[in-house]
C-alpha cells in the first residue's frame, strides 16, 4: 500500500505519444530518492581495471554522447493480476514508458579504465539505502561484462533533453536497453569490475523466477514481449470500464520486446476468441516500442472484451493467462479491456 502511493504508473492513455513526457513515465524506486549536490558528486569505476576512474558529471558529459529512445519496463508490471497476488508494488499494466535517454557509451568508459582479463562482470551501485529481505543494503546489479559491453548500453545524464529528475536517478543512470527497469541501476555512485559472480540481494534474491523461497530460480533479464493499447472511448469513474457508442473504432497501441523488434500484433474484441492482424507503425528504435492501429466496428451495441497480443522477431508471444511465480515477474499475459457499446 504504501509502495503503490510512492511509485506512480504511466497512464495508459499516454501509449499516444511516442516519446513518454518525464511526468508521465512510470516510477519504481525501492527506498528513498537521495539528493544529491552535483558539484560534489564524482563517478568511481574500479575493481578489475588497470587504471581506476573518478569522474565528474562535466567529465561525463563531455565524453562522446549517445541519444536513443528507449521503452523501460518493471519487472512487476503485470503482478497484481497474478493470483494469489506477490507481495510488492501491485502494478496492473501500467509500469512502462519510453523516454529518450542520452548519456556516454559504457563502453568507451570500460575500455579507457582497461578491464583486466579475469572480469567477469559489472557491477553498478546506487547511492539509494534501504533494508530489503531483512538486509540493509545498496541498491545494486550487476551485468555480465558482454552485456555490459553492448553498444546500446548507456550512462545518461539526461532524459528527453532535460538533465535527469530526481526521481529517474539525477545525476546519472544506467540504460540497458531491451532489460527489465531493475537492470538500469537510477543514481550511479561507483562501477566496479568483478572477477567473480555478484551475489547481492538485488541478483540473487530478488528478480528470480521461483516457485518457492528456497530455489534458486532463474534470474529475469530481457522484457518478454507485450502489447498495451490506449483504452478507446471514456472511462467510468469507478470501474474504469469503457463506454463507447456504436460505430467504426480505431483501436491504437505500442508493443515492444527485449528479444527481439516486434514482428506481428494482433487484436481481438471477443476476449481472445478470435483474433485479426492489426497495422504495425514504423519500429523508430530497436530498443523503442513499435506503433499499431487495428480498425473495429463492433456490429451491435453490448459488452466487449478488447485484447492485443505482440509476436517479436524471436518467436516469442503472449500468454493468454500468464504462469504464476512467487515474486510476480515478467507476467506478459494479453491485456483485456472491457467496452462496453450503446447505440448512437
Ligand atoms: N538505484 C536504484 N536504481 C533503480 C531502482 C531503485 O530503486 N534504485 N529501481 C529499479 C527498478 S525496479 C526499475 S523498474 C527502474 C525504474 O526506472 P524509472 O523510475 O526511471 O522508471 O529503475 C531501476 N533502478
Ligand atoms: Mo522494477
Amino acid at each position: 500500500m504504501r509502495l503503490a502511493t510512492r511509485n506512480h504508473g504511466f497512464p495508459l492513455e499516454a501509449l499516444s505519444y511516442d516519446v513518454t513526457p518525464a511526468g508521465l513515465h512510470y516510477l519504481l524506486i525501492h527506498y528513498d530518492i537521495p539528493a544529491v549536490d552535483a558539484d560534489g558528486w564524482r563517478l568511481t569505476v574500479d575493481g578489475r581495471v588497470g587504471r581506476e576512474l573518478s569522474l565528474s558529471l562535466d567529465e561525463l558529459r563531455s565524453r562522446p554522447a549517445a541519444t536513443a529512445p528507449v521503452t523501460l519496463e518493471c519487472a512487476g508490471n503485470g503482478r497484481a493480476q497474478l493470483s494469489p497476488r506477490p507481495l510488492s508494488q501491485p502494478w496492473l499494466l501500467e509500469a512502462v514508458g519510453t523516454a529518450e535517454w542520452t548519456g556516454t557509451p559504457l563502453g568507451g568508459l570500460l575500455e579507457e579504465a582497461g578491464v583486466a582479463d579475469d572480469a567477469a562482470e559489472v557491477l553498478f551501485r546506487g547511492l539509494d539505502r534501504g533494508v530489503e529481505g531483512g538486509e540493509e543494503q545498496r541498491f545494486e546489479r550487476s551485468l555480465a561484462l558482454a552485456d555490459a559491453r553492448r553498444e546500446e548500453v548507456l550512462l545518461a545524464y539526461a532524459m528527453n533533453g532535460w538533465p535527469l529528475p530526481p526521481q529517474h536517478g539525477f545525476p546519472l543512470r544506467l540504460i540497458v536497453p531491451g532489460w527489465y527497469g531493475m537492470t538500469s541501476v537510477k543514481w550511479l555512485e561507483r562501477i566496479t569490475v568483478l572477477d567473480r559472480p555478484f551475489e547481492g540481494y538485488q541478483q540473487t534474491q530478488s528478480y528470480r523466477l521461483r516457485q518457492v523461497p528456497d530455489e534458486a530460480g532463474e534470474p529475469v533479464s530481457r522484457m518478454l514481449p507485450r502489447s498495451l493499447m490506449v483504452p478507446p472511448g471514456i472511462p467510468d469513474f469507478a470501474t474504469r470500464e469503457r463506454r463507447l457508442t456504436l460505430g467504426p473504432c480505431t483501436l491504437r497501441g505500442r508493443a515492444w520486446s527485449g528479444f527481439g523488434p516486434v514482428e506481428r500484433v494482433e487484436a481481438s474484441a471477443d476476449g481472445g476468441a478470435s483474433w485479426s492482424d492489426a497495422r504495425l507503425g514504423p519500429q523508430p528504435s530497436r530498443w523503442a516500442w513499435r506503433s499499431w492501429e487495428w480498425d473495429w466496428e463492433p456490429r451491435e451495441p453490448g459488452a466487449y472484451e478488447l485484447c492485443c497480443r505482440a509476436t517479436d522477431s524471436a518467436g516469442n508471444g503472449q500468454p493468454q493467462e500468464a504462469a504464476w511465480n512467487l515474486g510476480g515477474y515478467a507476467n506478459n499475459e494479453v491485456q483485456r479491456v472491457r467496452a462496453v457499446v450503446a447505440d448512437a
